[in-house]
């Protein structure tokens, strides 16, 4: 009997616990809310991007790159056959286009897997586009030279490291120099879906990279993905994606993160850029990531942006700036502003270009 007894509080105990889990892991996922479709009178769809463009980076002069065919695990791809590719658009022409990008210096295209990119510009005017990879499923980080007359990219090098074991976005801050968010802590996505999201461990996190030395600099993320700098270079924004919430850093001198502050948000952030004259963050996001785990083209996964002014002060302003369920563009994961423009990138569909 008193066997009995303990079997019964144990499976009692377990099931209450897999019940407040599973309510937990639908809010998550979920972000259970209505929302309501917002919008922009002056779109359209960018020609010739059908297979994403998960990230989006600009130059000052107005080249926008556009990381685009990324395959992951759990995604929806159209293209499952076809390899990812950087596209160059220059949004200073009357009609803009995208192009591939040619890449030189004996890089592996067939395996290319693009996911998050960071452009990078030093003083002597060198550009470097460092682009997170995934040949067959694991995670690297590419460095290019960018070659903005002849219009290509120079492979130089491959970065891996057991600390990059999943990595979501990166942010490059030198030539060979980044911070990077892993997004999973186990690599299979069963174990990563079933234990890591189900269970809510908050073990992922971001690591800095420099030749001379890699290290762990923020923990305890659900899942760490887009990262992004302060125009003045003095503080580091990470989204949780899975905590529905920014983190915001003190970048320290010897290159660790100090927190600064939380900022909640109702809904599933994916990317973040950041204005560089504004300093205002422009996200991407999933207001249902729930449709975005199991693709129907029926009742597909749909799009948001929001823009957030002044989140250093007391008072952050969280602007909704579009919404749509996905007639439009589906799986928005980065939003980012050039002068008037807004684009709006998706992980596995098209990308659309707004003028407000
Ligand atoms: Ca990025
Ligand atoms: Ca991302």
């Amino acid at each position: 009997m008193g066997k009995m007894m303990l079997l019964l509080t144990v499976f009692i105990i377990f099931g209450a616990l897999f019940v407040e889990r599973l309510v937990v892991f639908r809010q998550k996922l979920f972000a259970d809310r209505v929302v309501p479709l917002k919008r922009l009178p002056n779109c359209e769809l960018i020609p010739g991007i059908d297979n994403g463009a998960e990230d989006i980076d600009i130059l000052p002069n107005g080249l926008a790159f556009f990381s685009s065919g990324l395959k992951y695990p759990g995604l929806k791809t159209f293209e499952p056959h076809k390899g990812g590719h950087i596209l160059l658009m220059n949004l200073m022409s009357e009609s803009p286009r995208p192009v591939e990008l040619k890449i030189e210096g004996g890089f592996d295209i067939d395996t290319f897997n693009p996911h998050g990119i960071s452009l990078y510009t030093e003083r002597n005017d060198s550009i470097y586009l460092f682009v997170v990879n995934h040949p067959e499923g694991n995670s690297a980080v590419e460095i290019f030279q960018f070659f903005e007359e002849e219009r290509y990219l120079l492979y130089l090098r491959t970065v891996t490291n057991e600390l990059l074991s999943s990595v979501n976005d990166i942010l490059a801050v030198g030539p060979e120099h980044f911070y990077a968010t892993n997004d999973r802590y186990f690599r299979s996505e069963t174990v990563s879906v079933y234990v890591e999201m189900f269970w809510g461990l908050s073990w992922t996190n971001v690591v800095y990279y420099s030749p001379k030395k890699v290290k762990e600099v923020a923990s305890g993320f659900y899942s760490a993905n887009g990262i992004n700098m302060s125009p003045d270079g003095k503080f580091i924004y990470v989204a949780d994606i899975l905590d529905h919430s920014i983190r915001v850093f003190q970048k320290m001198s010897n290159m660790n993160l100090s927190p600064v502050k939380v900022l909640k948000l109702e809904t599933i952030l994916d990317n973040i850029s950041v204005d560089r004259t504004t300093g205002d963050l422009w996200l991407g996001c999933h207001p249902n990531a729930a449709k975005l785990l199991s693709y129907d083209p029926k009742n597909p996964p749909g799009s948001e942006v929001l823009q957030v002014k002044d989140i250093l002060s007391d008072k952050p302003q969280i602007n909704q700036v579009y919404v749509d369920d996905g007639t439009i563009i589906q799986a928005s994961s980065v939003a980012i502003m050039f002068n008037k423009h807004l684009i709006i990138g998706t992980v596995f569909q098209k990308a659309l270009y707004c003028h407000l």
